[in-house]
């Protein structure tokens, strides 16, 4: 019998990568979108035209996270082998303004699908992912940051991310369920949004090398990131839940770049040559004709920044066998070629 998983958030980056991983392995694959007035769909569009994944089955719902009834009944329908809770309110800067249903949706969601499957009476068959994260981290720049790393979240999404992390243990502990939780540091990829700043720096950067965009403009050049590819990320949630037993993993490249140097890097691969000038909200760069290229915008710095992030992923190397096939040069090199594509 093929197994069945339910991905929330299957619209997102990592949902997309994660439905095509899954049909692949040859799962019969859920997934809940949310009612939107623009189409939101596109990233999981193609699953339909792909020749290798169109004879597998794919079924989208309508539902939402902070909606427990919809929660519920899905689970009860369905009644998957694994549950994966991609689904949040995932832009760090956005919580701070929306706090609430950053908490509502980020913390409470993880505790609705775990109690649906528990009132579904499912803990037997039901293997619960939680979406961790690197931000749970947040103050703490002891680096490098494993399982071990105290946490000290730095924004309402961080924060409410942290209760989702403890639900999801409270629930592996007190009713025996195979809940994990996968502490991932920043993973990107061509269907990142547009407003996280990886995303942000290709676009703008390669729009500026043809003459579309004049200057980019951005917070703190200076916040250190380890960033993998979403690809490489989404296997590991899979191979959480395929273990003996269910425990939490950090997922990682290891290597640790600023934002400044991020933009360096995809410069150089767009053949643009800048230099930077200027310190503090007042650094600039400027192209060989002395355009303004990248210059700091007050409205994208955080009332709180965390700082430094760098993942250790070696209890994943020892019991996942996982490692990144990625290097950070390829990942930017996918995701030039995937915007330049547009043009
Ligand atoms: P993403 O692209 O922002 O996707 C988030 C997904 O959640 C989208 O499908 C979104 O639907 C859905 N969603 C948001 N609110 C919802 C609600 N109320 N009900 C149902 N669905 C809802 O995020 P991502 O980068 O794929 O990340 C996936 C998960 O991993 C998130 O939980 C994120 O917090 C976490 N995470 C991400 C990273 C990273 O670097 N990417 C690192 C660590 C952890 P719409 O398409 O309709 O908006
Ligand atoms: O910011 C700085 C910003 O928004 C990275 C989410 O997927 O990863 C992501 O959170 C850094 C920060 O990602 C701009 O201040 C400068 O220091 O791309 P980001 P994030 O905040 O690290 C974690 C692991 C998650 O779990 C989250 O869901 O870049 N930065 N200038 C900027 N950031 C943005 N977005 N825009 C700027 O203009």
């Amino acid at each position: 019998m093929k197994k069945k998983a339910l991905i929330f958030g299957i619209t997102g980056q990592d949902g997309s990568y994660l439905a095509e991983f899954l049909l692949k392995k040859n799962y019969i694959v859920h997934g809940v979108k949310r009612r939107s007035s623009t189409i939101n769909t596109e990233r999981v569009d193609h699953i339909y035209q792909e020749p290798h994944l169109k004879k597998r089955t794919f079924i989208l719902h309508y539902g939402d996270i902070t909606d427990s009834l919809s929660v519920t009944r899905l689970i009860n329908e369905i009644k998957p082998n694994e549950i994966y809770n991609l689904a949040a309110q995932s832009h760090v800067q956005v919580s701070f303004e929306s706090p609430e249903y950053t908490a509502n949706a980020d913390a409470l969601g993880a505790l609705r699908i775990l109690e649906a499957i528990r009132f579904n009476k499912l803990e037997k068959k039901t293997k619960f992912y939680q979406a961790g994260t690197s931000e749970l981290y947040g103050l703490n720049e002891k680096v490098p940051q494993n399982e071990k790393t105290l946490f000290h979240p730095a924004s309402p999404y961080g924060v409410a991310k942290l209760y989702a992390h403890w639900i999801t243990i409270n629930y592996r502990e007190a009713y025996n369920m195979f809940a994990c939780n996968g502490i991932l540091f920043n993973h990107e990829s061509p269907r990142r949004g547009e407003t996280f700043v990886t995303q942000k720096i290709v676009q703008a950067l390669c729009k500026i090398k043809l003459k579309k965009q004049k200057t980019l403009f951005l917070g703190n050049l200076y916040s250190k990131r380890d960033w993998g590819h979403a690809k490489d990320f989404v296997e590991a949630m899979w191979l959480m839940l395929q273990q003996k037993n269910p425990e939490d993993f950090v997922i990682a490249t290891g290597n640790q770049t600023t934002v400044k140097n991020f933009i360096n890097l995809v410069s150089k691969e767009l053949k643009l040559k800048i230099r930077w000038r200027g310190k503090g909200i007042k650094e600039r760069a400027f192209d060989e004709d002395n355009n303004l290229i990248v210059a700091c915008d007050k409205t994208y710095y955080r009332p709180l920044e965390v700082n430094s992030l760098l993942g250790d992923a070696k209890k994943a190397r020892k019991k996942l066998n996982w490692k990144p096939k990625s290097s950070l040069k390829s990942l930017i090199i996918d995701m030039i070629s995937s915007e330049m594509q547009k043009y």
